[in-house]
């Protein structure tokens, strides 16, 4: 073989280490937002092996070699291809983009049920190729996918969790980062419940390099207006509405988020994200399993944790009814 051809063993070495443990990622759904995570994974470094799979085999195949061609400027990583799940055997992390777009005039219901068909194809052949695996659910609306994606995996919900709200999370420590001309990365803040439309903005537990926001600003008796603040939140809602009517998706942004979670998840971070999870027994919410974002401590067993943030009286009813609009759609699928 050509190895031999080209490199002459070292005398007495070792026999080769078995190279059988290596990290792969999958990413089901090449479109906009499933190659933007898989080409920011790339460059993090985090996997040995990234798996595409989509249901249109030239725009898949195109994106495959289109990523192999850049090897000579990143970390070595084996990227492969098909429309088969066998491509995805023996994976650590599966990121699941694929998606039905939204058609004009048609219903968030009716658009959620043709994703839950596309599901009954893609989660069953995926868990059963990669068994220990931890799925990560980016495809909309993510918080009722990310149950539906529990349900017909079987997977233990530790290992099924969804991106939820670690976007808006980011967009909303950018409009603060902006609005005080900080660092984002020094804006503690979080968005939890529904991500979407009902979303909740934890404004009692931000901090800015280890200061409580409000309440810095209460002792200092520096007021500050409320519709202010819904107005920041109002606009990190309406970011990606945004964005869409612009570009026509967004891409980079949720790349960059999920990479991070991936990060997080296969180097065994411990860090805290705002992400899709069982909320059942959390802050109050109660009458289903109900999926929506909280803050969680993730690491390599996928969530490991929910986090006791303090939440105003108001704050908690706020996630309890977004966690009622998430039950109701859920109620409507019949799983
Ligand atoms: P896109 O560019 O239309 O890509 C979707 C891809 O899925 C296409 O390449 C399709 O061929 C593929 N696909 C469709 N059906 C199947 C199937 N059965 N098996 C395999 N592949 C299939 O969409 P885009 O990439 O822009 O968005 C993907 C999803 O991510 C959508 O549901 C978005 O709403 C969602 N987003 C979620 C975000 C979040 O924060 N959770 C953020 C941005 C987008």
């Amino acid at each position: 073989d050509l190895t031999n051809t080209f490199f002459k063993p070292i005398l007495n070495s070792d026999p080769p280490i078995p190279s059988n443990r290596c990290t792969k990622v999958s990413v089901i759904g090449v479109g906009n937002v499933g190659m933007a995570i898989a080409q920011t994974i790339l460059t993090q470094d985090i996997a040995d092996e990234i798996a595409l799979v989509d249901s249109k085999p030239d725009k898949l195949r195109g994106e495959m070699l289109d990523l192999q061609h850049a090897a000579a400027f990143l970390p070595r990583t084996r990227i492969t291809a098909s429309v088969d799940y066998a491509v995805t055997a023996g994976s650590d992390l599966c990121i699941v983009t694929a998606g039905a777009r939204q058609n004009p005039g048609e219903s968030r219901l009716n658009l959620l049920q043709r994703n839950v068909a596309l599901f009954r194809h893609i989660i069953p052949p995926l868990a059963k190729s990669s068994p220990d695996a931890i799925l990560l659910i980016v495809s909309n609306p993510v918080d009722v996918l990310t149950y539906v994606a529990w349900k017909l995996s079987g997977f233990p919900v530790n290992r099924v969790l969804g991106s939820g709200t670690n976007l808006d999370s980011s967009r909303f420590r950018f409009l603060i980062a902006d609005h005080i001309d900080v660092n984002a990365q020094d804006v503690q803040a979080f968005i939890v419940g529904e991500h979407g439309d009902s979303s909740v903005a934890l404004w009692s537990s931000i901090s800015v390099g280890g200061i409580p926001v409000l309440s810095f600003l209460e002792k200092q008796q520096i007021a500050y207006e409320k519709q202010t603040l819904e107005d920041i939140h109002q606009t990190v809602v309406g970011s990606a509405y945004e964005v869409i009517s612009l570009k026509g998706y967004t891409s980079w942004a949720i790349g960059y988020s999920v990479a991070n979670l991936a990060y997080t998840i296969l180097r065994d971070q411990r860090k805290i994200h705002p992400v899709t999870v069982l909320a059942r027994g959390f802050y109050g919410i109660e009458g289903g399993d109900v999926f929506l974002s909280l803050p969680a401590l993730l690491g390599r067993n996928g969530v490991v944790a929910v986090t006791n943030v303090h939440m105003t009286d108001e704050e908690s009813e706020k996630l309890q009814k977004s966690a009622k609009t998430i039950l109701e759609m859920q109620s409507q699928l019949g799983l």
